[in-house]
């Protein structure tokens, strides 16, 4: 089995940032400091993260061809959606093709599926397209399986997420938390696929902290991080107690 993502991977861990949220929420989600790329992907190396994920405007005008490229590895996420539309029934479109990442120096490419959409049938042949030529351009593809909205809390949608992501051919999988037993049957589904977990809403320190214990423990390799660390006050100071929990 070929590794595709040891350019991504510290002691086999990950740690990523997320900063595709601009498309994804808004400009809600920002403040005066964190609404600059500039900030995020120094905070990204600071703070020691294995990995940083953009949308391709962003890595085009402050990643690629800049010192960033030899500090820290891309990851392009290929497709997004607004949170204007699409509610009850999502699909996120794809707006960068597998070769244009490469180009654009990423180490892996990033596609969201929702499941229990109308769409997945549309999502999955997309995918399933992105991750064969992923691999043929030695790219290592990630998978964004997320419920639709309003299945979050729906512990059988967690565990369908950790397996879809098996046998979609993800190398790594970002899933939601909804409660603990599903969270550790879904990296058993997944096996070989490596499961992160994914960040959300800013939350009180501990109760973040807790989760991620607790993930981790199951056998989740890391985090793919976002607000939970750049809307937080003191973010390097957070970053290094996240590291004590994946890294020891
Ligand atoms: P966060 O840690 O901030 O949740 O970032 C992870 C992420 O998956 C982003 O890549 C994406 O923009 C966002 O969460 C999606 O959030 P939502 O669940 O609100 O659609």
């Amino acid at each position: 089995m070929k590794d595709y993502l040891k350019n991504l991977l510290k002691n086999n861990k990950a740690l990523f940032l997320a900063y595709d949220h601009g498309f994804e929420h808004g400009p809600d989600d920002f403040n005066e400091i964190n609404y600059d790329p500039t900030y995020i992907l120094n905070l990204a190396i600071e703070g020691g993260f294995t990995g940083i994920v953009l949308q391709k405007g962003i890595a085009e005008k402050y990643y690629t061809g800049t010192l960033y490229e030899k500090k820290i590895p891309l990851i392009l996420k290929l497709n997004g959606k607004t949170n204007l539309g699409l509610k009850e029934d999502p699909y996120s479109a794809v707006n960068c093709s597998v070769e244009y990442a490469k180009e654009l120096g990423a180490k892996a490419v990033g596609y969201t599926i929702y499941l229990g959409s109308s769409y997945e049938p549309k999502m999955f042949e997309e995918f399933g397209k992105i991750q064969e030529k992923a691999h043929k351009l030695n790219l290592a593809v990630i998978l964004w399986a997320y419920p639709k909205y309003g299945l979050e809390d729906n512990p059988k949608i967690t565990e369908y997420a950790g397996r879809i992501s098996l046998e979609l051919g993800a190398d790594l999988a970002k899933i939601k938390y909804s409660d603990s037993q599903s969270f550790k049957k879904a990296i058993k589904l997944a096996n070989k696929t490596k499961i992160v977990l994914s960040g959300g809403p800013l939350k009180d320190e501990k109760e973040f902290l807790k989760t991620l214990k607790e993930v981790i423990s199951f056998g989740a390799i890391g985090v793919t991080v976002g607000r939970n660390v750049w809307q937080r006050g003191e973010p390097l100071r957070f970053i290094e107690k996240i590291k004590k929990i994946i890294f020891g």
